[in-house]
């Protein structure tokens, strides 16, 4: 998927929203749980309900590995009820992988000819050799961690590097010279100062950002997109329990259909303010 594709998505569907499939059989409704495939019954229902307000879909691949075989059924499955139903979307698998050359054309390979997804996380730690692999395909997209959302992105990515530059702009300035703004996005967590954002727009001004952190983990979506919007969108906002979790009974698909409707209100209020819409 080209970059202006995504950018017609958005402002078709007046949403920058990622819904994020992170199933966990012990949150999704009990009901569920006599189905064959919970797992995939709980995430197509997801689906039909999110999608009139969402552009794009991430798989974390951790909540579905942790079922052994029967999960990795229930990942395939759901790409492809998205590639069918609706194949405008856009498809990240949250894998955040990184490796030698030879074993990361094995994952850019698997993520992307076998399993059809869009768009890959990719942890940088391993260089320059672990990222070029996935950013040999045509039309897809090597999403490189700069500044994650946890605790623990003070443990490293703050560190100081020569002139006084923090690790993560280390990251980004080092990195996108192996790539484009049209094969290359970065995560930044929503959880940092909105400041963060305006500094890290000087070094990738054109890239699109992917931002988790909205919600659960409590980021603010209007500081965070005031500050990193650029003229071309140039963000996409991830939302995983806000959204699948809103509520747990037999009428959970309307309440994450309420709730996707309410961040697509919220980023559609963002976007008109910035005259981008
Ligand atoms: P919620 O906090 O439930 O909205 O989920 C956030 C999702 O984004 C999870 O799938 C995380 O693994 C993922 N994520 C982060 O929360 N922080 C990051 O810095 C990076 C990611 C990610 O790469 O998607």
């Amino acid at each position: 998927m080209n970059k202006s594709f995504i950018i017609e998505q958005i402002k078709r569907s007046q949403s920058f929203l990622c819904v994020g499939l992170d199933p966990d059989v012990q949150k999704i409704p009990q009901h569920l749980l006599e189905e064959p495939d919970p797992i995939f019954e709980f995430n197509s229902a997801i689906i039909d309900a999110t999608y009139q307000h969402c552009v794009a879909y991430k798989i974390n691949f951790a909540f579905y590995e942790v079922y052994g075989s029967e999960g990795i059924q229930s990942l395939e499955k759901t790409i492809r009820y998205i590639k069918i139903n609706y194949p405008e979307k856009f498809i990240i698998a949250d894998a955040k992988r990184g490796d030698i050359g030879n074993t990361s054309e094995k994952y850019a390979k698997s993520v992307f000819e076998k399993l059809e997804c869009d768009a890959i996380t990719l942890s940088p730690y391993m260089g320059k050799d672990s990222i070029l692999p996935f950013l040999k395909y045509k039309d897809k997209w090597a999403i490189v961690l700069a500044l994650t959302s946890n605790e623990g992105s003070k443990d490293f990515q703050f560190l100081l590097c020569e002139n006084n530059q923090p690790l993560y702009l280390k990251v980004i300035e080092k990195s996108k010279e192996w790539g484009t703004d049209q094969n290359m996005m970065y995560v930044i967590g929503a959880t940092h100062q909105p400041d963060i954002f305006k500094q890290i727009r000087q070094i990738i001004p054109h890239h699109f950002i992917l931002i988790p952190g909205i919600g659960a983990q409590g980021g603010s979506l209007e500081e965070v997109c005031n500050a990193a919007l650029n003229d071309d969108i140039g963000i996409i906002v991830n939302v995983s329990r806000d959204i699948l979790y809103a509520d747990t009974s037999e009428k959970f698909a309307t309440s994450a259909n309420i709730q996707a409707q309410y961040y697509q209100q919220k980023m559609k209020k963002i976007l008109m303010d910035r005259k981008l819409i």
